[in-house]
């Protein structure tokens, strides 16, 4: 690995920004909690309030069934005394859901650019990721290319190129309509040419269920892999939170198709109910690299499964 660290103090604001946006400030859980038992005693009424919770919260049934039957075993062997056994029973439970999606992205150093091929639906947030992470990866020290592999509308690629512009980063475009593949397969040697650390590829949304595009993300894949057999080094799906079950659908399709090696998971901060995280974790298990809560560079942060869980339990008095 080579590049900087992180400042500890950007990291401090990130979270207090994560608590206050997840859910608009109102954890579910918490708020929830303590009215799920009125006079303080937890039983299967409680459990089974809580677990409709769940659901709407987003976390999906087969996961929602895996916390409360953790929560059933704990009851049973009455280690679910009051409202405080309660919450750290769930907070235990979250935290090994999302412990082992906890792995940042780290930069190797091959034989060429590390490339990182972006994936999503429209409008997720892919170019805004790029720009993000072109950001993060230039004040850690790196140098960053993207490639231009949204050919699909001509705004897409004068977004990108107005934001390598804006920031003095390199971006190699093609016109409308060209073959995404030949733009980042062009990307890759202008890359190699000028020594390039990284490696940022767009390309243009498509619906898990649209076969021909989703082949072409395929083909996109392998004619990276020939350039430089290492590569693509991350394949990243962005999703958007605020989709709920459908960004569950999506990443499996997408996972199927392409083999993701990671995930950022944008718009936190809007209607989200931040249960998806744990859905995701549960069933697919690729790893999470960033969450975004906003669109300004610093509201992309790597995922930490304990800040996550603590902004999701956090209530008023802790914040
Ligand atoms: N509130 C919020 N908006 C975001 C976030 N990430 C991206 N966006 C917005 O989502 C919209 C679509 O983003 P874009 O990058 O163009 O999506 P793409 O079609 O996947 O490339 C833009 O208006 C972004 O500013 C986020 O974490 N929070
Ligand atoms: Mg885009």
């Amino acid at each position: 690995m080579f590049g900087k660290k992180e400042k500890p103090e950007k990291k401090e604001g990130f979270i207090k920004r994560l608590r206050a946006r997840i859910n608009k400030g109102d954890s579910w859980l918490t708020y929830d909690l303590a009215n799920l038992a009125p006079g303080g005693k937890i039983d299967e009424d409680t459990l089974e309030e809580l677990e409709s919770l769940l659901v709407m919260a987003d976390v999906g049934v087969d996961t929602t069934e895996r916390i409360i039957q953790d929560l059933q075993k704990k009851l049973a062997r009455k280690e679910l005394k009051d409202v405080e056994a309660l919450q750290q029973g769930l907070r235990n439970i979250l935290r090994e859901i999302l412990a082992p999606v906890e792995k940042p992205l780290t930069i190797e150093k091959p034989d060429g650019p590390f490339v990182i091929l972006m994936v999503g639906v429209n409008g997720a947030g892919k170019t805004t990721t790029i720009g993000k992470l072109a950001r993060r990866f230039r004040d850690q020290g790196y140098s960053v290319m993207l490639a231009a592999g949204d050919t699909f509308r001509a705004a897409a690629v004068e977004q990108l190129q107005a934001w390598g512009d804006r920031n003095g980063v390199p971006v190699i475009a093609q016109h409308a309509g060209a073959d995404p593949a030949a733009v980042i397969f062009d990307a890759m040697d202008a890359a190699r040419a000028r020594d390039v650390d990284i490696l940022l590829a767009d390309t243009a949304g498509r619906l898990q269920s649209q076969t021909g595009l989703m082949d072409e993300l395929a083909k996109v894949k392998r004619v990276i892999s020939r350039r430089d057999e290492t590569a693509p080094h991350e394949i990243m799906l962005v999703l958007d939170a605020s989709q709920g079950q459908n960004a569950l659908v999506q990443a499996e399709k997408f996972h199927e198709a392409l083999g993701l090696t990671g995930l950022t998971v944008t718009k936190l901060d809007g209607s989200a109910k931040g249960g998806i995280l744990l859905g995701i974790a549960d069933r697919i298990g690729v790893p999470v690299r960033f969450i975004g809560i906003g669109e300004a560079a610093e509201d992309m942060q790597p995922f930490s499964a304990e800040d996550f869980v603590d902004a999701l339990l956090a209530s008023g008095h802790q914040s």
